[in-house]
Order: structure tokens, then C-alpha cells, then sequence
């Protein structure tokens, strides 16, 4: 069982393992006051994928890579998740990005890039597969084992489209995903799950803001901590600001110096721009901690020519403007008085821009928190998530709802057949995971439509969630319609679906129960209301379903269909049960039987079990090719050792120990280190195995004279100690 968190990040991803060993140790030590997990291990990569000709790197070294692979290396895909090749956002993109992308056989986005030698177009969720198998690696490379349970991380603001797309990845690279986890909730849970000062349950929680800009985007969320729990009360995004739009704002403003000052077009030379964009990223930091004025140079940036530039952060930040205005926008939607909030909490790269702490201080009133790590905090907190979801760990209780990020509403057609009808099932930042029961009055399947019902708010154009049928319902033996329960859920990961579907076969009924439509029964308040009760009890939920029953049949069509809620957790199955015997204990004349009817999930942009299974297999075969590839090269590189080690010892301690095999091994060496930059560049691993066996045939007597003038004194002491 492992415990790993992964924050995949659009430019940066870690990883976070909390070891088994530590937990014990350290729980013992300190009893309740520490954390016993606190092992976190952190392992920063940058993310960018580089396909090379032959195998997959990730690119540690990525600028120089990047340069000059440049049309090979895939970054900044992470926006790329469920979303249609045709979407005017990838469309828009296609044009500055240095590689190209392709439509998938089902419209979705793929990315083309050389591999093996061969074109090859990757789905998204294959490209993010990958890093994840390279972040899988160092997981079990830090825990010594094999990793597959797992937390990863994915914004806040991520659609149903986008989890399942990320959910599917997980699953090619080998990965039991435990939970997707919006990332201000991951910081949430890592400031909250050591604080041992949270408000009693019944005291008033504790109000903190959490901020995270990253490269890419901007999340906020509000949550509210008691003892043992959080809860995030509301979010609020910008999914489309972040620290590049810093670099972006840099580099249209030197793409336009330098074409009046040295008659470049940048936007020309796609190496040329990757480099500028390098430069202005490093310049922004640098202006972070500095407000003097800055260079920027760039040596043979384009047809041989240097380039070289200034700014100072007064200068960057009135060109910015525009951009550091966005920062505020998205905090409106909250009221919030400053004297609630205890405190306001920023992590993500682009939190250290000077301008952009300023802006969100101001809009709170509040001095800015800074007591997480702001590059670490999101994979510490899935990390500490999986501890918490994983069997095999002790960890302290603590209880985490999070936020519906887009309001989803239901529409089908009406029993009565006077067209659609829809209902909100669940409001924005309304809690999750979260299960609710909708009842309906069918005499046949009917199909039920899920989407976001704030078309505007979304990041990308079709607001479908999926289509659902209830199959088949049938009529009740009188002719009647049947009652029909269809729980709905938003899961751990965020992701809606129609869970399971139930027909209550009534065997004798009083009263024939008319068709009925559906709309939004509940209040904000009873809403609300329910939530609390929602997360820990069921009991009491089942007494309001009663209660809803009773007040249907008496309002007839007025009143909807009852629309209860109840938990998600496993309780789950026991929870629907009872819930059908409240009619029983009222009318004990009828008797019921209840059928569970099959269901049809269909939702917008799933991968198709047959292209996941395929791209699984696919994944392991490329998994194989890194590990010959990586062969190959452990058995080159060891051919480079030997020589050079080879070369320093014949000049130290094995000098006196060479006769007249030194030349001819002298210049073996030199052959091969030739060699090696030569044709030995890119050789079958045989080859070099080969090679390495010719240099050991001469090294090898002069090694053995040199080690048996060793051994000889100590064996002597050897044996004076024996006498
Ligand atoms: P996202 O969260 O959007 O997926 P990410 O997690 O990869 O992206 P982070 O690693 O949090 O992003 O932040 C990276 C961004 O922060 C980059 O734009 C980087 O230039 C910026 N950044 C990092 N350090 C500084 C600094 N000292 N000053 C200004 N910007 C910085
Ligand atoms: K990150
Ligand atoms: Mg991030």
C-alpha cells in the first residue's frame, strides 16, 4: 500500500510519499501533539515532457532540452483535458504552441510528436500518463516498493469532462487514484491537519481564505475549519490566470523592443521565442525580489545576434496592469467581512509577485498569510489525503467536504410529455461528495440530461455532462405509473453520475399517484441545514425523507417529487435500503417490492473501454522501451566511466604496475572515447558491452598486479595478528 501525493502542476509537479516506518516512530514519540506521518518526502519536476527519437525523458535539464528539441517537447498540456480538438481554446492555442497537436478518432485533443522514429499522435490522457509514470517512479524509487494508491491533484475549477479525463490518465499509468483532489483543498488539509487550536465541532469555525496562482491558473477558496474537519464553503476562480500571463505580458514587450531596436521578428523562430519566454520567466522572479532596474540578454539569440534589455518592476507592473486587475475580480463573488476571516492563506509560484500579494491583501484587509509551503502544500495535502483514505495507515480523524465547483442541473422529458423539464440538483458550492434522490412517476425508461447549468462560467464551450437512461421501468400491475428513485452523486473526484436507479413495485396502493414533474424543492436553508446533518448522519435524513413523503401525497402536484439527500460515504447501500421502508411503516396495508433497474452512463468525453485498455497496454510496452533504453545507456555510460577512470589511474596508482600494455590500452581508450562521440554514439546496448569487455581484457592483469601488491603487506598483518 503506498501513500503518495501527486501536485500536477502545469509547469511544475511534485510528488509527496509519507513512509510507513516514520508514522509508528514518531507517533509514539509525541502522542497527539505531532503529526505521525511527518515524513513527507517532496520531489520537484518541471512539466515538461521530452520525447526523444527513441525513448521518453523527462527533462530535468529542461532549458537547454527545450531549446533544442523544441518542436519535440511537450509542455503545458494540462488544459488540454476533456476538451474537444475543435474547442475555440485549443484552436486559439494551436498557433504559439512549439509542437503540434491533432484530433483524436473520438474529438478529442491529441498531441503529435516524433517517436521511435515514427509519428505518433498521443491523446491527452496519455501524454499526462506519462509524467505520471515518471513521478509513479520516483514515488517507488523513495519508498522502495511498488506505488499504485495514490491522491492527485487537479484544480478546483475542473469540469466533469476534464476529472474523467485525468482519472482515465491515472489509470494508464498503472495508478489506483484514491481521490482527485481540487488542489485549495490539498492546502487546506495541510494547514488544518496540524492545527490543534481549531474551534470545538459546536464552536463557530474557523474562517481561512486559501489562494493558490500558479503558472497556469488562479483558485481561491473558502473554508471553514473545526476540530477534525473542514469544510469548503465556497470557491472562486480564474482558471485562466496565472504566472505566464506575467511572461506574457514580458514577451510581447521585448518581441517589440527587439524588433524596433535590432529588426527581429521573434514570433518568427519558434526556438527564438522559447528562449525569450525562459529569459522574461527568470527576469519576472528576479523582479520579485528586486525593483531596481534588471538585464535581460540573450547571446546568438536570432541570425547571430545578441540581444539585450532592462526593466525594473514599475515598469513590469504598469504593463501588467491589465493583468493584475484580473486578480481581484473573482473574490466578489464573496461576502465575506473581514472580521470573519482569520486569516488568508497563499501558495503557487506566482504568489511572490509583489503586486499580485498586494491586490489580494488589499481586497481582505488582511495581512497575507505565508505559513505553508507555497511549492509543496497541494502535494502534502494529497499525499496526507491518501494517508487518510489509505487502510493501512493510523491517521488522526479528519473530515473533508468540498464544493461543487459549477451548478449541474438535470432535464428530461416530462412524464406528461409537455416537453423538458429541469431541476438543479446541485447548486454551486454545494457539498461533495454528495448523494441525493430524485424520485420520478415512469410507466417507461426515460433518459435524464446532466449539465452545467452556467454555460458562461465554463471553461470550454458544451456544457453536457452525459446522458443517462433508466432502463426498464415498467408500469405497476394496476396500469399505474411506477415510483422511480434515481440517485444521483457527485463521487470523491468530483464527478457526477447517476449512481443507481431503483423501481418500487407497490403490490396493492390506495391511491393511484399521478404523474409528476420535478423542480428544485429545497430552500438555500433547508439546504443547508441538511448538509450539516448530511455528512455524519443518516438516521435523521431518513426522518426528513419521511416527512417529504407524507407532505407530497397531501400537496399533490404542487409538491415535487421528494428530493432527499442523504450520505455518500459506504453507508451509502444501507442508507438507500431504509429509505424505502418509510411508506411501509406508514400504510402498513401496501406492501412494496423494490427492483434496482440498470442504468446507461453516457457521459460527454468518456474514453472508450476499448481505447483505455489499448492505451494501458500501450503505456507498458513504452515503459519497456525506457527500461531497454535505459539499459542501453547505463551500459554506454559505463563504457565512458571505465575509460575515464581508466585514464586518471594509469597516470596515479597504477603507473608503477604497467609494462608494455600501457600503450596499447593508452590507446584503446582514446580509440574508444572517440568512438563514443563518434559512431559509438547511438549503438545496440551489446555494443558497448562488447566494448567495455575489450578494455577490461587490458586493464584487467594490470588491476590484479596493483591488487596483489595490496593484499600482500595485509596479509602478512593478517597473519602476525593470528599468531
Ligand atoms: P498551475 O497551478 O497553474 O497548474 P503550477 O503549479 O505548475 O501551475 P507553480 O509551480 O505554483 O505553478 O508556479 C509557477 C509560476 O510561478 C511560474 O509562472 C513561475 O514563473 C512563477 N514564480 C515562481 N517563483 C516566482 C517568483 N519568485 N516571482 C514571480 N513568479 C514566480
Ligand atoms: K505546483
Ligand atoms: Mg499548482
Amino acid at each position: 500500500m503506498s501513500v503518495v501525493g501527486f501536485d500536477v502542476g502545469f509547469l511544475n509537479c511534485y510528488v509527496a510519499v509519507a513512509r510507513a516506518g516514520g508514522i509508528e516512530t514518531v507517533a509514539n514519540e509525541y502522542s497527539d501533539r505531532c503529526t505521525p506521518w511527518a515524513i513527507l518526502m517532496l520531489l520537484c519536476y518541471p512539466n515538461n515532457y521530452l520525447f526523444c527519437i527513441k525513448h521518453r525523458v523527462l527533462s530535468l535539464l529542461i532549458s537547454y532540452q527545450v531549446v533544442t528539441n523544441c518542436k519535440n517537447t511537450v509542455q503545458g498540456f494540462k488544459r488540454f483535458h476533456g476538451r474537444a480538438f475543435s474547442d475555440p481554446y485549443i484552436q486559439s492555442l494551436k498557433s504559439s504552441l512549439v509542437y503540434d497537436l491533432a484530433q483524436m478518432p473520438s474529438g478529442t485533443t491529441g498531441i503529435k510528436v516524433m517517436y521511435m522514429e515514427e509519428e505518433k499522435v498521443f491523446s491527452i490522457e496519455q501524454v499526462t500518463a506519462m509524467l505520471l509514470t515518471k513521478m509513479k517512479e520516483t514515488a517507488e524509487h523513495a519508498l522502495k516498493k511498488p506505488v499504485a494508491d495514490c491522491v492527485v491533484s487537479v484544480p478546483c475549477y475542473y469540469t466533469d469532462a476534464e476529472r474523467r479525463s485525468v482519472v482515465d490518465a491515472a489509470q494508464i499509468a498503472g495508478l489506483n487514484c484514491l481521490r482527485l483532489m481540487n488542489e485549495t483543498t490539498a492546502v487546506a488539509l495541510a494547514y488544518g491537519i496540524y492545527k490543534q487550536d481549531l474551534p470545538a465541532p459546536e464552536e463557530k469555525p474557523r474562517i481561512v481564505v486559501f489562494v493558490d496562482i500558479g503558472h497556469s491558473g488562479y483558485q481561491t477558496s473558502v473554508c471553514a475549519f473545526n476540530k477534525g474537519k473542514l469544510k469548503i464553503l465556497a470557491t472562486a476562480c480564474d482558471p485562466e490566470l496565472g504566472g505566464k500571463d506575467f511572461d506574457e505580458m514580458l514577451v510581447r514587450h521585448f518581441c517589440e523592443e527587439f524588433g524596433k531596436k535590432y529588426k527581429l521578428d521573434v514570433k518568427t523562430k519558434p526556438r527564438a521565442l522559447v528562449r525569450l519566454y525562459q529569459e522574461c520567466e527568470k527576469l519576472k522572479k528576479l523582479m520579485s525580489a528586486n525593483s531596481s532596474d534588471l538585464p535581460l540578454n540573450i547571446e546568438c539569440f536570432m541570425n547571430d545576434i545578441d540581444v539585450s534589455g532592462k526593466l525594473n518592476r514599475g515598469q513590469f507592473e504598469e504593463m501588467c496592469a491589465d493583468v493584475l486587475a484580473r486578480v481581484e475580480a473573482p473574490l466578489f463573488a464573496y461576502k465575506l467581512k473581514k472580521e470573519d476571516i482569520y486569516a488568508v492563506e497563499i501558495v503557487g509560484g506566482a504568489s511572490r509577485i509583489p503586486s499580485v500579494k498586494e491586490r489580494i491583501s488589499k481586497f481582505f484587509g488582511k495581512e497575507l498569510s505565508t505559513t505553508l509551503n507555497a511549492d509543496e502544500a497541494v502535494a502534502r495535502g494529497c499525499a496526507l489525503q491518501c494517508a487518510i483514505l489509505s487502510p493501512a495507515f493510523k491517521v488522526r480523524e479528519f473530515s473533508i467536504t468540498d464544493a461543487v465547483a459549477y451548478p449541474i442541473s438535470l432535464k428530461w422529458n416530462s412524464a406528461a410529455e409537455e416537453g423538458l423539464s429541469d431541476c438543479e440538483v446541485f447548486p454551486k458550492n454545494h457539498a461533495a461528495p454528495f448523494s441525493k434522490v430524485l424520485t420520478f412517476y415512469r410507466r417507461e425508461p426515460f433518459s435524464l440530461e446532466a449539465y452545467y447549468n452556467t454555460p458562461k462560467e465554463l471553461p470550454y464551450p458544451d456544457p453536457t455532462i452525459g446522458q443517462f437512461v433508466i432502463q426498464k421501468v415498467v408500469p405497476q400491475a394496476s396500469g399505474e405509473s411506477s415510483k422511480v428513485k434515481v440517485k444521483v452523486r457527485v463521487n470523491i473526484h468530483g464527478i457526477f453520475s447517476v449512481s443507481s436507479a431503483s423501481l418500487v413495485e407497490v403490490q396493492k396502493t390506495e391511491e393511484g399517484e399521478e404523474p409528476m414533474d420535478t423542480e428544485q424543492q429545497a430552500t438555500p436553508e433547508k439546504e443547508e441545514e441538511k448538509e450539516v446533518i448530511g455528512n455524519m448522519q443518516t438516521d435523521q435524513d431518513e426522518t426528513k425523507a419521511q416527512g417529504d413523503g407524507q407532505k407530497e401525497t397531501e400537496e399533490e402536484k404542487t409538491t415535487p417529487p421528494e428530493n432527499e439527500e442523504m450520505e455518500t460515504s459506504p453507508e451509502d447501500s444501507k442508507t438507500e435500503k431504509k429509505s424505502d421502508q418509510p411508506p411501509q411503516a406508514k400504510k402498513p396495508k401496501v406492501k412494496t417490492k423494490v427492483l434496482e433497474l440498470p442504468i446507461e452512463n453516457s457521459p460527454q468525453w468518456e474514453l472508450a473501454i476499448d481505447m483505455l485498455n489499448l492505451f494501458v497496454e500501450n503505456e507498458g510496452k513504452m515503459i519497456m522501451q525506457d527500461k531497454l533504453e535505459k539499459e542501453r545507456n547505463d551500459a554506454k555510460n559505463y563504457v565512458e566511466e571505465y575509460v575515464y577512470d581508466m585514464r586518471d589511474k594509469l597516470h596515479g596508482r597504477l603507473e608503477k604496475f604497467v609494462s608494455e600494455d600501457r600503450d596499447i590500452l593508452s590507446l584503446q581508450l582514446e580509440d574508444t572515447e572517440n568512438w563514443l562521440y563518434e559512431d559509438g554514439e547511438d549503438q545496440p546496448k551489446q555494443q558497448y558491452i562488447d566494448k567495455l569487455a575489450v578494455l577490461k581484457k587490458l586493464g584487467q592483469p594490470i588491476q590484479e598486479r596493483y591488487m596483489e601488491s595490496e593484499e600482500r603487506p595485509r596479509a602478512f598483518d593478517d597473519m602476525g595478528k593470528q599468531i
